[in-house]
């Protein structure tokens, strides 16, 4: 007999009055059909007998069967694994000098904002820690309609025109006759394309770098890449380029790490955005803006058009101009990271685009890839895509509309429904373009002005530490080394020469091969068939500095641990005092501590208290981790050194040049593990107090350490 669901007839929680009329509150209610029946008896299909055949009839298991049928969309054909949130943004002082945008206007205003990072090659389900650039795509829900800038972690990319994007994108994508590598560069196809694409060299630069590894995407910069127009009320217009500058500051993983947390979590960034939000250390940035005024367009040795181009920070500062704070977790993934439609076209009056070849592909491709993905026109009716200010307009039905328009018109001009609705003028909000003057034959080209395709690579090359630099060698070495055509080595390595000279030789001889003599200039594979062979040589531009501060991570924010991950290895006998002391500290500075044991339970600390194990040693992997602390304890000292998890533990996270403290008898299990117990050791500290390990961990690497020491794990 079936039996009536308990109702614990609670009210529906403060947080759920505050949602969208669609949101459904899983709590408390029967369970029904979609048409609202409610189901008796949810374990059993309807037969003809308890052994007989299941009935057609059995409407309950038909719904139910064919719901789960249609439940997966198409994945994003690129930044398809991604993740988000919700907050929102506030600008610090009025940017009516520039932009009339409202959102940009009044300081006390807060807009909310739905933000997705997402990475670019990998399937929806891949690892987040795969080497490739980071979507950071911002929904702005304006009282003027929606804002989407709609960016990446990277200022620039690999292409000029959007013409090339499918072909950009089939080449990184896993190879088609066996859909290998999953989410990953390291292969033929995509190196094979690079080699003949001179023009994505300054972004290899990027993607090399660890900035295409990155610790969190708390801890990532934004950009938009393009360049954009801000429009002021008196219809003046200036060139803007978009940075999202973290407050955590701009930290990356080792590769080695990378690699190996791709493994043991692969959900590790998407993790570690949940957690930040829901322990309420909310992930903030700061809005930048490169203002350039009209009549300086033309003052570069660039073309502030070619988003293979960045304008260097001491060249135009960038201004911060305001905060986005994200303070909510979704409630459904499903319905809101997943259904959220971006569109770089999605402007509002004050922001206009540029004719940079690439964005204005952008703007086609949203859209028509919505209409697949999300299977028709009405998908700005979904609840997380909707506009906050009111939508009015003639287009109807299609499928899945929502709206259930009560006028008695569907077209402009009318007078049945009184004219309405109306056009709005300028000063009611109404949208209008740039007067951009434009005079010109129709061709099929590209500018002179977009043919230096090194400079820009060799001033992000420059601009690197040599630790920064030693790990693009590498990444390249380790990217090349996974190519089996050596041909296409061999371009690659002639691309880099063009770059920076050691950087070429430094790859060569990780890969074995000699720098060409004479690298191949791979004009022929990029000018259109009949194009005059001299327009499309590489013209190097001298830029107007030789390196910028601003680009390599080495001179980031290191003065805050704030929800950084401490992992404390703990074993019977553990000094209660130590692990109580440090803890404290370290949450009072704002890190997170989980007490790692040899395994799960209750452990015995020396005062005859006891603690419960967060993780075990067999969970646990200090790639997880930003630091490690052993505390004092005889016995604790004595069991943890004779685990072997605890010696790679800390042998690990040594070598990805971590903050390692240990206190008293903590310094036995040392002992045991391939550290140089040495005084001023960088980052390793014994018997130091919680102030000097806070400081060590706000560090975030010892990179020098990889230089000198070798570790084996
Ligand atoms: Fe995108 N891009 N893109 N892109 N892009 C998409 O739209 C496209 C480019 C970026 O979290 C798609 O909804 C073309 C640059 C982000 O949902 C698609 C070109 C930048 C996201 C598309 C580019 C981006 C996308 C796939 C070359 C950095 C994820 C799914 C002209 C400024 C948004 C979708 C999210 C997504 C097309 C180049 C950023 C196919 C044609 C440059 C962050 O429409």
């Amino acid at each position: 007999m079936a039996k009536k669901k308990k109702t614990t007839g609670s009210k529906p929680s403060k947080k759920t009055e505050n949602l969208a009329p669609h949101t459904e509150e899983g709590t408390d209610q029967f369970l029904t059909t979609n048409q609202g029946v409610r189901i008796n008896d949810n374990q059993n299909s309807l037969k003809a007998g308890e052994r007989g055949a299941s009935l057609l009839e059995d409407f309950i298991l038909r719904e139910k069967i064919t719901h789960f049928d249609h439940e997966r969309i198409p994945e994003r054909i690129v930044h398809a694994r991604g993740e988000a949130a919700h907050g929102y943004f506030q600008v610090y002082e009025s940017m009516a000098k520039y932009t009339k945008a409202g959102f940009l206007q009044d300081p006390e205003k807060q807009t909310p904002v739905f933000v997705r990072f997402s990475t670019v090659a990998g399937s929806r389900g891949s690892s987040d820690l795969a080497r490739d650039a980071r979507g950071f795509a911002v929904k702005f829900y304006t009282d003027e309609g929606n804002y989407d800038l709609v960016g990446n972690n990277i200022p620039v990319f690999f292409i000029q025109d959007a013409i090339k994007f499918p072909d950009f994108v089939h080449a990184v994508k896993p190879e088609p006759r066996n859909e290998m590598p999953q989410a990953a560069s390291a292969h033929d196809t995509f190196w094979d394309f690079i080699s003949l694409s001179p023009e994505s060299m300054h972004m290899i630069m990027w993607v090399m770098s660890d900035r295409a590894i990155p610790r969190s995407l708390r801890m990532m910069e934004g950009f938009g890449i393009h360049t954009f127009r801000f429009i002021n009320a008196t219809g003046k217009s200036c060139f803007v380029k978009f940075h999202w500058k973290p407050l955590l500051g701009v930290h990356a993983v080792a590769w080695d790490e990378a690699q190996k947390i791709s493994g043991k979590d692969s959900d590790f960034h998407r993790r570690d955005l949940w957690n930040a939000i829901e322990s309420g250390a909310f992930p903030e940035w700061e809005l930048g803006v490169q203002i350039v005024a009209e009549k300086d367009e033309h003052k570069f040795p660039f073309d502030l058009l070619d988003p293979t181009k960045i304008i260097p920070e001491e060249v135009v500062p960038v201004i911060r101009i305001g905060k986005m704070v994200l303070n909510r977790n979704p409630d459904n993934f499903f319905a809101e990271t997943e259904q959220v439609a971006f569109h770089p076209g999605n402007l509002v009056p004050g922001i206009d685009f540029t004719n940079d070849p690439l964005l204005q592909g952008r703007l086609f491709s949203y859209t028509d890839t919505q209409l697949i993905r999300l299977g028709g026109p009405n998908f700005h009716e979904i609840p997380i895509n909707r506009a906050v200010a009111p939508v009015h307009n003639n287009q109807r039905d299609g499928f899945m509309r929502q709206a259930i328009n009560r006028a008695e018109t569907s077209y402009e001009p009318n007078t049945v429904s009184n004219g309405c609705p109306f056009q709005a003028g300028v000063r009611d909000g109404g949208f209008t373009s740039y007067e951009e003057k434009v005079d010109a034959r129709k061709i099929r080209g590209r500018s002179q002005s977009f043919f230096d395709f090194f400079s820009q690579a060799t001033l992000f090359y420059n601009s690197q530490s040599e630790v920064e630099k030693t790990h693009i060698v590498n990444a390249l070495r380790f990217e090349l080394g996974k190519v089996t055509r050596p041909d296409i080595r061999v371009r690659v390595v002639g691309l880099l020469t063009q770059v920076e000279k050691s950087l070429a030789s430094r790859v060569a001889a990780g890969l074995g091969i000699q720098v060409p003599a004479k690298p191949e200039q791979p004009i022929n594979h990029i000018r259109p068939a009949d194009a005059n062979i001299k327009d499309y040589e590489p013209r190097a531009q001298k830029q107007q500095v030789a390196s910028s501060a601003a680009l390599s991570m080495a001179n980031t924010v290191k003065n805050t641990i704030t929800s950084r991950q401490v992992a404390f290895l703990v074993a019977d006998g553990v000094s209660g005092t130590d692990v109580s002391k440090m803890k404290a500290d370290l949450i009072a500075a704002g890190a997170q501590v989980q007490l790692i044991a040899p395994k799960l339970g209750q452990i015995k600390v020396s005062n005859g208290t006891r603690l419960e194990a967060d993780q075990s040693l067999l969970i646990a992997a200090s790639v997880l981790f930003d630091a490690v602390y052993v505390p004092g304890g005889a016995a604790s000292a004595a069991l943890l050194k004779k685990e072997p998890a605890a010696l790679h533990f800390i042998n690990e996270a040594y070598k990805h040049c971590k903050a390692v403290a240990v206190n008293r008898e903590g310094i036995e299990v040392l002992k045991e593990t391939y550290l140089p117990i040495e005084e001023n050791e960088p980052g390793l500290l014994i018997d130091s107090n919680s102030k000097a390990f806070i400081k060590a961990i706000a560090q975030h690497r010892f990179w020098e350490r990889e230089a000198v020491d070798e570790i084996p794990a």
